[in-house]
């Protein structure tokens, strides 16, 4: 069973995550790793702190001559950042006087709740985990799923729907979404390039005011096989781990799979997908007109392509503060100013990718098992043989 872990503070000295369950046998590409890092570092509207990391995934263990080797796989992010936080955030108990303190919470964010929780006189230790700088560990991890399903022909990309009120309308096919991948500048890591100059100006718009954006992105799996998933027991359906592993990053609100919003409000004929069947060069003859399912039919993978969508809320620090209560002296005072980003949509796109990577990574070794690639890789050629001979 793939599982994992990760673990760090935002300015503590690293970031570090814990993979198990991967076969031996999968290459290990590093520059790939640190290509994906780099990725959820790009997009208009970050803050001061990408400026300062370079973040690279350090493999401590699992890997050996570039090959897994089947033992759980260990890795560090390591944050610049922390060189400055080293006295104000020590593992030991450091000068107080040095402590930096969050002392009003901020709406939006974990802030209050997380020191309620947790019984802290402030909020500090509540941001430094609650922030996404934790989601760099998740993307070091889905590159290794990715790199895995990669193997399986299974490829996972994302890109940027809507920014604060401009919002892409029609579907974008997978060819253009792979072609934005290539790019060396991400701006709003949106298709449509007239789209993504107005939302350009939207976050220039907030940039001045203050305030910060939301967004959508849309995470698309291409060449999934059908049947990863199932409809046999409420917790295996993909959707609902889907709609878990993204819903669990950090600002995430809402999920939908495929055309799942707008198909609440419409007759059924125009929801579901007609089923013709020709010869393709797709995993069975059976074909589609279209994908309103988003590729998923009773929590199982139906062999079209997977759309995930994640709409996140704007970022909730403000340059211009909310109204909030000092946690002293309860008096009535304007949120804590943190440096932040004011808005993240295709970074986040980049996490919820690493996301539905390790999910469908976890279904498909579910499905046809492995403890070494040729072994995995032979149950999945086998059942792709099946699914031809259907
Ligand atoms: C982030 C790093 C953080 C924030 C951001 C995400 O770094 P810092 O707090 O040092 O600026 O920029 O986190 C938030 C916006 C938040 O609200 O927690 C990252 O690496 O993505």
């Amino acid at each position: 069973m793939l599982r994992y872990f990760t673990a760090g503070e935002s300015h503590g000295e690293a970031l570090s995550a814990f993979l198990s369950g991967v076969p031996a046998g999968l290459k290990i590409d590093q520059a790939f790793l640190d290509r994906e890092l780099w990725r959820r570092q790009q997009g208009y509207g970050r803050g001061g702190r990408m400026k300062i990391e370079r973040d690279s995934a350090h493999i401590l263990s699992g890997v050996r001559h570039s090959l897994t080797i089947g033992s759980p796989i260990s890795l560090l992010i390591a944050n610049n950042d922390w060189k400055n936080w080293q006295d104000s955030l020590p593992i030991s108990d450091g000068d107080p006087a040095k402590h930096k303190q969050v002392k009003s919470p901020r709406p939006g964010h974990a802030d209050l709740a997380g020191a309620l929780k947790y019984n802290f006189p402030e909020a500090r230790y509540v941001l430094e985990r609650a922030s996404a700088r934790e989601s760099a560990a998740r993307v070091a991890l889905g590159a290794i799923a990715k790199l895995f399903l990669r193997d399986l022909g299974v490829e996972v990309l994302s890109h940027v729907v809507t920014t604060g009120s401009v919002t892409v309308t029609e579907q974008i096919p997978w060819e253009k979404i792979r072609v934005l991948h290539d790019r060396e500048e991400v701006l709003l890591n949106c298709a449509d390039p007239g789209a993504e100059q107005r939302m350009k100006e939207e976050v220039d718009k907030v940039l001045k005011t203050g305030d910060s954006l939301g967004g959508v992105f849309e995470v698309v799996a291409y060449r999934v096989p059908p049947g990863l998933g199932t409809y046999a027991q409420w917790d295996e359906r993909l959707d609902a781990l889907l709609a878990a592993a993204v819903m669990s990053l950090q600002a995430v609100k809402a999920v939908e799979i495929g055309s799942g919003v707008a198909a609440a409000f419409a007759p059924g004929s125009t929801v579901h997908d007609e089923i013709g069947y020709a010869p393709t060069a797709g995993f069975t003859a059976f074909s589609r007109t279209r994908n309103n399912a988003g590729g998923i039919e009773g929590g199982v993978s139906n062999g079209e392509e997977i759309r995930v969508r994640g709409y996140l809320k704007p970022i909730s620090t403000l340059r211009r503060p909310l109204q909030s209560v000092d946690f002293e002296t309860r008096e009535p005072v304007k949120a804590a100013y943190e440096r932040s980003d004011v808005c993240v949509v295709p970074a986040a796109g980049v996490a919820a990718e690493a996301m539905v990577a390790l999910t469908l990574a976890r279904c498909a070794l579910e499905k046809f098992g492995g403890d070494s690639m040729i072994e995995t890789l032979r149950n999945f050629q086998g059942y792709c043989q099946q699914l031809r001979a259907y």
